[in-house]
């Protein structure tokens, strides 16, 4: 099965430009409780380096490109985004690390809840163990 679930959204277009419509448990799969924007990158910059115990997060590339990869502590995928009509959703436990940013690039995640440090599991060995207790629990 794919880390990597890619939603495709309607993209509404006509001879005044574009329109994406993105909608809470409709095409996106959880209640959106919070919205952050990722610019700015400089080049060579890569972010993220871990995983959440819980929260589920779609990202939208609004502008530029930058790779994703995820792992689930067995697997690893690679995938690019760059376009507005999709949006990238990592589930709770993928670790992630996200790299090769254009300078343009502009991110927007919708997250299932609100900003939690504790939720975070910044530590690739800790998350290790984590899914190994939850694949033998
Ligand atoms: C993720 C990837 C895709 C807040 O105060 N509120 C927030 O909503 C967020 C997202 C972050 N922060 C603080 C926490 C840190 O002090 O902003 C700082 C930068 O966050 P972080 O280093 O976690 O940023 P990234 O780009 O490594 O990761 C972010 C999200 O945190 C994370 O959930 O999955 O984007």
């Amino acid at each position: 099965m794919s880390l990597a679930k890619v939603i495709d959204f309607n993209l509404m277009n006509d001879d005044r430009g574009g329109l994406i419509a993105l909608e809470g448990n409709r095409n996106i799969p959880f209640d959106i409780k919070r919205v952050y924007c990722i610019f700015g990158v400089s080049s060579g910059v890569e972010r993220g380096y871990h995983a959440h115990h819980e929260l589920m997060q779609v990202v939208v590339c609004l502008s530029g490109a930058c790779t994703f990869v995820l792992d689930d502590g067995k697997n690893k995928e690679e995938v690019t985004l760059n376009s507005r009509s999709k949006g990238l959703l990592i589930d709770k436990k993928l670790w992630r690390v996200m790299k090769n940013f254009t300078s343009d690039c502009v991110l927007m995640v919708l997250a299932s809840d609100y900003f939690d440090e504790k939720d975070y599991i910044r530590n690739y060995d800790e998350f290790i163990k984590i899914v190994k207790n939850d694949t033998f629990s």
